[in-house]
């Protein structure tokens, strides 16, 4: 037996029977029978008598790429089905997430008998309500948490009360369920876009995830699918191409677009003009560059020195769509507590915030311990959303850096697997992809190569980067890693991992360093 393969069966905790299984050959998954989803049937009566009817129908969606599948997997689907119906996909800035009174009251005037709300919902009750009375059914279709409180919607298609423990789902899995219900069966290219929006969504890859993400990158590979195409930047596609090339271009747009531009999204993946697809793609492209420019620059502006700080704690001039991304740039610059805040722009009195953190300071306690502070809050362990007070802002600031005192990030320690440079080869990384599609809860496997000697090493751009070639086909990649540095020392052991790149059409594995360290005799420093 291959030492590598037990190794990553070791890595995983799993048995070769469970490797197996959930490495199966792709004709072997079956995506569950919608209609044995509870509340299913409901809806797809509901659908049809609405069509059988002929009433106005809209769908109401929301702005991130789990949004936009959604909404674009529903739509398409009325598409097949011939049948016309509207969308919505509201503005981050002008609606803010979820249905709302307003915009119910709107779609009332504008004579719809039938909301469909995919990625939200759940909580929309107020929403819900007003619908009601105004003699407008509700269905919703979302994946948020259940609140204690039961909505009024007319029925509710959701992993939680679809008592189904393998559905983990998404926004955009929910609605292929039901677009599968409609049609009849599955749609290969509504599971693609199914498949990026759990990658984009980042929800976890176990069960019917795990098998729709597989299937996606399957039928991604074998068809064109201009819109996915376009935004993918290298040939070899797998779950990376969704969730490091599509996914950031798509959720550029409703971090950046302050009216109602995101709604071209769903045009962009559902039309059948070619044309109207490339002219899009260039836009999406170009709002994305100014996504990263202002990013980089709004960071790179600050004169503040967080060097010597706990956390970080700002209240800056920018967009609400993007604070999330600065504090994700602040936390990889000084791994410390990171926490952005800019003014709400319908609110001018309220700051909204966004914090990422790492293993050490929890998010959700952090949240518990600031309540009196929070005007709304809420997140995971290592990334949130909150809103606070303008006037309270200082005083905040103070409390927040006192958590950040108390609870330092620790840097945990990866578990990795230990290999040579002469096992930096093709084959391995073909056996590694076996294990894939990796993601969240199922994180790429971390490799460790130790007593590198330095001395053969060899350098790019003027020695700024490490990238030494092993054979014609790999070599070692480490950016920002300079020659004079790693020189100094007789020996090194890096952590990085496998990564197959390509150049006009030439493929080259890599080795990518993520971690080093430089030592001098050959006793492992770890
Ligand atoms: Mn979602």
């Amino acid at each position: 037996m291959d030492r590598l393969y037990l190794e990553l069966l070791n890595y995983y905790h799993l048995s070769e029977d469970e490797f197996l299984k959930m490495s199966c050959p792709l004709d072997e998954i079956h995506l569950i029978e919608p209609t044995s989803i509870k509340g299913m049937n409901r809806v797809k009566s509901r659908i049809f008598e609405s069509i059988k009817n002929n009433e106005k129908i809209i769908i109401y969606g929301d702005y991130d790429c789990d949004g936009i599948s959604a909404t674009s997997i529903m739509y398409r689907t009325f598409q097949i089905l011939n049948y016309h119906v509207s969308y919505y996909i509201p503005s981050r800035y002008l609606d803010g997430y979820g249905l709302n009174v307003q915009n119910v009251e709107k779609i009332a005037l504008a004579g719809y008998k039938l909301i469909i709300c995919v990625d939200n919902g759940i909580s929309q009750h107020e929403a819900i309500h007003r619908a009601k009375e105004l003699g407008i059914d509700v269905i919703v279709i979302d994946h948020h948490e259940v609140p204690e409180v039961r909505t009024e919607a007319y029925e509710i298609i959701h992993p939680t009360v679809s008592e189904i423990s393998e559905i983990i789902g998404s926004g955009g899995f929910m609605a292929l369920y039901v677009s599968a219900a409609l049609l009849g069966s599955y749609d290969d290219y509504l599971v693609t876009i199914a498949g990026l929006s759990v990658i984009s969504d980042m929800m976890e890859l176990k069960g019917q995830n795990r098998d729709l993400v597989r299937l996606a990158v399957n039928n991604f590979e074998k068809n064109k699918y201009l819109p996915l195409r376009l935004l993918a930047e290298s040939p070899i596609i797998s779950e990376k191409s969704f969730s490091m090339e599509i996914a950031p271009k798509i959720n550029a747009i409703g971090r950046l677009m302050e009216k109602n531009e995101a709604n071209l999204l769903v045009k962009y993946f559902t039309t059948d003009n070619d044309q109207d697809v490339y002219s899009l793609c260039d836009w999406i492209n170009r709002i994305n560059a100014e996504r990263k420019e202002i990013t980089r620059e709004t960071v790179d502006n600050l004169q503040e020195d967080f060097s010597s700080l706990p956390g970080i704690c700002v209240n800056i001039d920018t967009k609400e769509g993007i604070i999330g991304l600065i504090a994700n740039r602040f936390l990889n610059l000084y791994n410390i507590p990171s926490l952005v805040f800019t003014k709400d722009v319908l609110h001018p009195e309220i700051l909204k915030g966004s914090i990422r953190s790492k293993e050490g300071f929890n998010v959700t306690k952090a949240f518990k311990s600031l309540e009196k502070y929070l005007v709304t809050g809420g997140g995971h362990s290592f990334a949130g959303g909150l809103s606070i007070k303008a006037n309270d802002f200082e005083e905040f600031k103070k409390e927040f850096l006192k958590l950040c005192e108390q609870y330092r990030i620790e840097e945990s320690k990866h578990p990795s697997i230990d290999i040579s440079l002469s096992e930096i080869t093709m084959s391995n990384y073909e056996l590694v992809r076996q294990f894939a599609p990796f993601g969240m809860g199922f994180e790429e496997p971390l490799f460790s190569i130790e007593n590198i000697p330095t001395r053969g090493l060899t350098f790019i751009s003027e020695g700024k980067h490490l990238s030494t070639p092993l054979t014609i086909q790999s070599k070692l990649l480490g950016f920002n890693m300079s020659k004079d540095e790693i020189q100094s020392a007789s020996l090194m052991n890096v952590e990085g991992h496998f990564n197959l790149s390509s150049f006009k059409g030439a493929k080259t594995l890599e080795f990518r360093i993520s971690k080093y360290n430089l030592h001098q005799s050959s006793a492992p420093v770890r």
